[in-house]
């Protein structure tokens, strides 16, 4: 079982995207184990976003992220790290597949609604700056026999 920490960013918020996005990722199977609307500080945007610093586009995502609010998720499953970013899209709305969420709802980069983790290494990273460990909720679907 691997988890995944997804984020809806205040784009996806703003558009009132957070119910049609959270009811994707359940209906591929995954299981919310945690989430919460919050702010993101600003030291919580570099630590999550260390790995753009420098590149031309970075202050412009720091700025974005701590716009306004976002909606912090830990999500659990089977390869659930790959599962989401294949749900979520392509970074480009314009490159990502119709079906995808950045695909149906993104037109740009700057704008795309979602972050991802892209590996299990970066999830377990990420979940520990968004979110208490006693926070998240690890329990068993009966339903998940079935997926
Ligand atoms: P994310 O981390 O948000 O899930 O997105 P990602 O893996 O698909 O893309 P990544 O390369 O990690 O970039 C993080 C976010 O930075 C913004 N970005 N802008 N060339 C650009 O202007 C550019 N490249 C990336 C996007 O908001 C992207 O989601
Ligand atoms: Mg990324």
């Amino acid at each position: 079982m691997e988890r995944t920490y997804l984020m809806v960013k205040p784009d996806g918020v703003q558009r009132g995207l957070i119910g049609e996005i959270v009811g994707r990722l359940e209906r591929k199977g995954l299981t919310l184990i945690g989430a919460k609307l919050m702010l993101v500080t600003e030291e919580q945007a570099k630590r999550h976003y260390a790995e753009h610093e420098g590149k031309d586009f970075y202050d412009r995502l720091m700025t974005f992220i701590t716009s306004g609010p976002v909606f912090a998720m830990a999500w659990q499953g089977d390869q659930a790290v790959a599962a989401a970013r294949q749900i979520i899209g392509k970074t480009n709305g314009l490159e990502a597949a119709p079906g995808t969420i950045r695909g149906d709802y993104a037109l740009h980069t700057n704008y795309n609604l979602i972050h991802g983790s892209d590996s299990a290494e970066s999830a377990e990273r990420e979940l520990g700056i968004f979110f208490q460990e006693s926070e998240l909720v690890g329990y068993d679907k009966t339903i998940q026999a079935w997926i």
